[in-house]
């Protein structure tokens, strides 16, 4: 075995990246395991067409270096994959990161070394390396569901998966392609490859809620206040629920405005695009009827864009509130629905058999295909762990820790399992949030904890059971005030047949998140043990840092939330 490492990096994507950085920066022996050939994580392996961010890139960029900032132009509101894996690649060439980066190479198994204070962690080829820390930077939405269909075997023609798309591009001119799925990835490329195709059969089990990018130019207001002050701007974003400034207003209600009012606003936010409609009003996400308001309003805009009136209908969702999937943001979704190539199969009335040699047999036809595109999602938020055996103090396996649905604190660790960090990990705003802010926040933390155990002499860091069990239950009742836990989301893990169902990322935003590390900081690491071999050099074993309740929130919905939480406690059996 070499010689051991401070710290062993899981992902080459922007968490990965930015970890090594701050590992270079403290000094500390490190190496990076990716997966991949290249940096770039989601941006490196989501080639499809149409790829693109859903955040706008003035705020879905790194903020930790001005030099950085200054020195790198977006072409768009949206940059497209091949711009975002162009940036990865000049943020890992910059920071001379590639030479300590291992590509093509799988981690597949770490385990706890008690003797060592340290992990042992295995790598595909066989070989094993030791690390006193061991960060999982491994992506949220990094590993492909399983999803099988029967008879895929036997089909004849060619089968490519959004979230593994050839490098090479595919030109599906002239071809007849059937594609499965309707989520973002779905929404993003549906649009492209019905320009290219000879005709093009969407499979939509489920609408999904889809609004305009309105991509093009950075708007010239937006341009204006980034160049005035780009520290105050990102200050601004990060201060926020989403990590992203999204003009939110957290005291009006949709319920106690006039309906001209709301259509007003709604007008408003549809016009500016993207996620800005998810926050006009402060009740939307808690209140079923404000919910409902919403909800309509967006009907009615795919009514508007669909001409058939049966096809708009199949395409507006009915199985979840407004906002309790992860929405889509679309550059002429909905109107590629007026084009003579393509049509959309509704797999709910007609359900799909299997694949055929030559294609794919619903219930009620058959299809020929030359390609099939599968854009049937991921294993969101615990995949890409529990696909590594990671073993703790006690032999057990994350996996099993995670029987009942993961269990963390903060998000961040687990315990049973010292020294080992999560980035972005379930039970942190995470993917609920623009994700580059949220890799910042945690990278740093993680960092600050790394600098203050070495700074103490310490060989280990561990999240106790109690304080675990404390931030668990906090992140399900948080979520269970609001609509979320009510849709068979990729949040709840409804994705993947026998994942335990849980809300799994932290709902109460990432300005509050950051409030709630930050003061676990300054308590002294408040629900970790701290200690040195045998020695213990700081324990304070519970979480008792909650956020203050809103002191805004109109008691109506105040009573609607509380009302949630005492179920959950109920049903959870909670004093
Ligand atoms: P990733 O980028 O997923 O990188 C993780 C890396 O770890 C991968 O390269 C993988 O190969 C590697 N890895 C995993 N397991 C192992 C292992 N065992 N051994 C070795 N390597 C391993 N978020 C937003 O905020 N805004 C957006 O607009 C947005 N758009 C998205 C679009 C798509 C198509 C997808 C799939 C996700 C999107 N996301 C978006 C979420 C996105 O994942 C994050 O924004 C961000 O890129 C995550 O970075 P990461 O480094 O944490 O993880
Ligand atoms: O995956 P999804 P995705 N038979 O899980 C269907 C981010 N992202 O890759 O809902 C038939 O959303 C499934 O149907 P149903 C973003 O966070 C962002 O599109 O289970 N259909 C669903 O329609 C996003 O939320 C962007 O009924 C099956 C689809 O496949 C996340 O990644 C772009 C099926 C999967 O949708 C995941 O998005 C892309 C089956 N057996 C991704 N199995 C941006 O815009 C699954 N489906 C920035």
């Amino acid at each position: 075995m070499a010689d051991r490492l401070d710290v062993l990096i899981v992902g080459a994507g922007f968490s990965g990246m930015y970890m090594a950085l701050k590992c270079r920066e403290q000094g500390l022996k490190f190496e990076v395991i990716e997966a991949g050939s290249g940096v770039g994580g989601t941006w490196y392996w989501n080639r499809y067409p149409g790829a693109r961010v859903d955040i706008q890139s003035l705020e879905y960029s790194f903020g930790f270096d001005e030099t950085l900032e200054q020195e790198w132009r977006w072409s768009e509101r949206y940059a497209p994959q091949a711009e975002l894996l162009a940036y990865a690649n000049h943020v890992a060439d910059r920071y001379d990161l590639k030479p300590h980066i291992r590509f093509s190479t799988r981690v597949t198994a770490a385990h706890w070394d008690a003797a060592a204070d340290g992990w042992n962690v295995t790598l595909d080829s066989g070989a094993v390396i030791a690390a006193r820390f061991l960060v999982l930077a491994t992506g949220c939405l990094s590993v492909p569901t399983d999803v099988t269909f029967s008879g895929i075997g036997d089909y004849r023609g060619r089968i490519y998966r959004t979230s593994r798309w050839p490098h090479e591009g595919v030109d599906f001119t002239g071809q007849r392609v059937g594609i499965i799925g309707t989520g973002s990835s779905a929404i993003q490329s549906i649009p492209i490859i019905a320009q290219q195709a000879a005709h093009l059969t969407v499979f939509q089990r489920t609408p999904n809620y889809s609004m305009p990018a309105h991509n093009g130019p950075i708007p010239e207001a937006d341009w204006q206040e980034w160049l005035q002050d780009p520290r105050a701007y990102r200050a601004r974003s990060r201060n926020t629920v989403g990590g992203f400034w999204n003009e939110a207003r957290e005291e009006t209600l949709a319920t106690q405005t006039p309906p001209d009012e709301i259509k007003a606003e709604l007008e408003r936010r549809w016009a500016w695009g993207g996620f800005r409609i998810l926050s006009g009003f402060a009740d939307q996400g808690i209140d079923p009827d404000a919910n409902r308001i919403i909800a309509s309003f967006v009907a009615a805009k795919i009514r508007e864009q669909v001409k058939d009136p049966k096809v708009a209908e199949l395409l507006t969702p009915k199985d979840h509130p407004f906002g309790t999937k992860r929405p889509c943001v679309d550059t002429g979704y909905y109107a590629t629905y007026n084009r003579d190539n393509v049509e959309l199969i509704d797999l709910r009335s007609d359900p799909l058999e299997t694949f055929t040699a030559t294609g794919i047999r619903t219930q009620g036809r058959s299809f020929d295909f030359d390609a099939v595109v599968l854009a049937t999602g991921f294993d969101a938020m615990t995949g890409a762990i529990e696909r590594i055996d990671i073993r703790g103090v006690n032999g057990e396996t994350i996996k099993e820790h995670w029987a009942h649905g993961p269990e963390t604190y903060l998000g961040l660790m687990v315990a049973g399992f010292p020294n080992l960090f999560l980035i972005t990990g379930p039970g942190s705003p995470s993917v609920l949030t623009n994700m580059i802010h949220s890799i910042e926040q945690h990278v740093e933390y993680v960092a600050d904890i790394i600098a203050s155990l070495n700074a103490a002499q310490a060989g280990r860091i561990e999240a106790t059971r109690e304080a675990e069990q404390l931030w668990t239950d906090h992140v399900d009742q948080t979520a269970a005030m609001t609509l979320l836990p009510q849709a068979n989301s990729w949040y709840m893990g409804a994705n993947v047949p026998g994942k335990p169902r849980r809300f799994m990322p932290y709902a109460g935003g990432l300005h509050t998140y950051t409030d709630i590390c930050n003061a676990v900081k300054a308590k002294g690491w408040e629900g970790f043990v701290v200690a040195r071999g045998a020695q213990v050099i700081s324990e304070s074993r519970t979480f008792t840092t909650y956020p203050p309740p809103p002191e805004n929130m109109a008691p109506h919905l105040m009573e609607l939330a509380m009302g949630r939480v005492a179920q959950w406690m109920q049903d959870h059996g909670r004093a």
